[in-house]
């Protein structure tokens, strides 16, 4: 029987990026999405780190799961944007910075408010990994990927502030980018490559 592992994430666009992530991997893991296993509710993030948040994702639809009897692993992804002229803002608040959660317009907006004028544009991009595995046991991995804002929007994949990011060393924002070529260079590359190389998800 193949094992479950679901993806603790409301956002399309981490939803792509999983897929396209996990595509060809073990054959053995059967992955989902939290909608796809029935998980609706809207998770209160309201811890002070990526990482508390990561696990107040997962634990909500590793709970969920348990309510149910299936037995599954469970990922969550707390991630956000860190901005070093504005002290790591929006940081753990990225997906509401503009006050209405996941409007990632304003939210680009505002990032470019704020950097006006400001000449040191550099930041960069967080991603952590919470894993729930089926006995209980928790994982955490993270990645992540320096870079810099750019003063206008440029190019239409991706989510959030991805039209706004350049990533050290290039010139295509995010953006611009194929999945493929995002993934290569992201924060949530990194710390999915790191959760497979460490064979995180093949453990129990
Ligand atoms: P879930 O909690 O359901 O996973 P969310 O969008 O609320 O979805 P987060 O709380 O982790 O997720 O917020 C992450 C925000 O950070 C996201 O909404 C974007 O604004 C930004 N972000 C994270 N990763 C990004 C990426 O790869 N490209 C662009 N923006 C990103």
């Amino acid at each position: 029987m193949k094992k479950l592992v679901v993806i603790a994430t409301g956002n399309a666009g981490k939803v792509r990026e999983f897929a396209q992530a996990f595509q060809n991997s073990d054959p053995d893991l059967e992955f989902k999405t939290q909608k796809e296993v029935g998980f609706t509710e809207d998770v209160d993030e309201n811890g002070n780190t990526f990482k508390e948040n990561a696990w107040i994702k997962a634990r909500a639809v590793a709970d969920f799961l348990k309510s149910r009897n299936i037995v599954g692993t469970v990922i969550a992804d707390d991630s956000g944007l860190e901005v070093n002229a504005l002290g790591g803002a929006p940081g753990v608040h990225s997906a509401r910075y503009a006050g209405e959660h996941g409007n990632s317009r304003l939210n680009n907006e505002k990032l470019l408010r704020e950097l006006s004028g400001v000449s040191d544009r550099s930041a960069r991009f967080v991603c952590q990994l919470c894993i729930v595995h089926a006995n209980g046991k928790v994982d955490y991995v993270e990645g992540e990927c320096p870079g810099d804002i750019i003063e206008d929007l440029r190019g239409s994949e991706g989510f959030g502030y991805d039209p706004l990011f350049v990533a050290k060393g290039k010139t295509l924002t995010f953006a611009e980018m194929s999945l493929e070529e995002k993934q290569a260079l992201s924060h949530r590359g990194h710390a999915i490559e790191i959760l497979k190389s460490r064979k995180i998800l093949a453990e129990f």
